[in-house]
């Protein structure tokens, strides 16, 4: 008895940790419709266990707005019993989120190589991936790593570019600044493809290439999207510790220097919005920082993957304040929702970051405008909630199709437009 609890006990020390699991977690919806409501809603902020996955914080839940959160399961029926108490309506999006977590997977296909652009890669994956493909196509693509994570894993920017004497115009895009959001990474994996299976055939692809370079930053938040396949599917921040905290991680879409810190954003090392110790703290937003500001006068388009939510935002979003060209935003944003829509009907809101999904301060978006990117755009990709961040692998195809529609419209926008 005594040999089979030591044997159980170094295997689990083996083992370590372990993903953690979700069984029996909820997750709620409601829209507070007045400030006693709002009140509500913000007292379960208290609940250690509540994690708020729209908007990402308390500060941010007005009159109004949609509230999604997940719930421990031990806490559900206290939960419920306040919502039911204050009248409050609400419903339940995700019934289990193990359940859940476990139907995300729901592409069965093996490949050879273990990669597959209708399955979510683990890192490893994407970064064999990323070295083959540029290695297969060097007559269009190019690899740089630009630096490395706080737990030292590289960070890569491919460049997709037809050669020729001269330096051209670019397009940067990046995926992956938020760990748990997968259709992302997966989205900048089909991008590439498309474009170096279609330079040639495709008129707008091949007008986007003879014109501009693109750089495409596949994962930025490299230690994240590890720690999501290895521990925790719902982890957002990076993985920094921070001195004197318990917590690790900073959000890195409120860790550049764009109004750093004066809204949307929290303090505390313990929060999903802590902006970190400083403008850049975080290695990985540093190097792509870098990275732009280097190629500054190349760079006439700036494009950010996230999701949930189907929304194209433009700046600002630390600001109420509009931007310069606003009007020619909102038009790009407009056209391009309506092509993404134009193929399977999904329906996309646009705006300014503050007015249509919440102010926030320091993000990569409007930290690339100001810097002098006059196209600056975030994508939420989808859905609205009806798997959140568990968006199914059997979705990966039709969301990359219809986002590839808005994205080549405004790439082929900025390079008829170049200034
Ligand atoms: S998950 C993406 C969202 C929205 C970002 C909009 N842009 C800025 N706040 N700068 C987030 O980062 O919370
Ligand atoms: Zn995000």
């Amino acid at each position: 008895m005594k040999f089979l609890c030591l044997l159980g006990l170094i295997t689990a020390v083996l083992a370590g940790p372990g993903i953690q699991r979700f069984d029996g977690e909820k997750v709620f919806r409601l829209k507070p419709l007045s400030e006693g409501e709002v009140d509500i809603v913000r007292s379960l902020a208290g609940l250690p266990t509540i994690d708020l996955w729209k908007p990402d914080s308390f500060d941010q839940v007005h009159a109004d707005t949609t509230v999604d959160f997940r719930v421990s399961a031990e806490d559900v029926p206290m939960v419920q019993k306040i919502l039911k108490k204050s009248g409050l309506k609400y419903e339940v999006l995700i019934e289990d989120l193990q359940v859940m977590i476990e139907q995300q997977l729901d592409n069965k296909e093996r490949s050879a190589t273990g990669h597959s652009y209708t399955k979510y890669n683990d890192l490893d994956t994407i970064n064999q991936w990323v070295v083959g493909t540029v290695a297969r196509n060097s007559n269009l693509m190019s690899l740089t790593e630009i630096g490395t994570s706080y737990e030292g894993r590289p960070i890569y920017v491919i460049k997709i570019s037809k050669e020729t004497s001269q330096t051209k115009p670019a397009i940067f895009m990046d995926c992956g600044i938020h760990a748990r959001e997968w259709i992302s990474p997966a989205f900048c994996q089909w991008f590439v493809k498309e474009t170096i299976n279609t330079y040639g055939s495709d008129p707008t692809i091949t007008h986007i290439l003879d014109t501009m370079d693109i750089f495409i930053v596949p994962v930025i938040n490299v230690d994240g999207y590890s720690y999501t396949w290895s521990n925790d599917r719902l982890w957002r921040k990076t993985r920094s510790s921070i001195p004197g905290s318990r917590c690790r991680g900073v959000d890195p879409n409120r860790n550049w220097n764009a109004g750093w810190c004066s809204i949307g954003a929290s303090k505390n090392p313990c929060s999903e919005t802590y902006c970190g110790p400083h403008v850049e703290s975080e290695k990985s937003v540093k190097a792509v920082a870098d990275f732009i500001r280097l190629h500054r006068q190349n760079i006439k388009a700036y494009l950010t993957i996230h999701s949930y939510s189907q929304m194209c935002l433009f700046p600002y979003s630390y600001t109420y304040d509009l931007a310069a060209n606003h009007d020619e935003l909102n038009e790009i944003a407009k056209e391009a929702t309506t092509r993404l829509r134009s193929l399977y009907n999904t329906v996309y809101t646009y705006g300014p970051g503050a007015t249509t999904i919440y102010a926030a301060a320091g993000g990569s978006d409007d930290w690339a405008y100001d810097l002098g990117v006059k196209y600056s755009f975030t994508f939420e990709l989808r859905d609205t909630g009806r798997y959140g961040f568990l968006l199914p692998e059997s979705q990966i195809k039709p969301t990359c199709e219809e986002t590839m529609l808005a994205i080549k419209y405004i790439a082929n926008y900025v390079s008829n437009n170049l200034y």
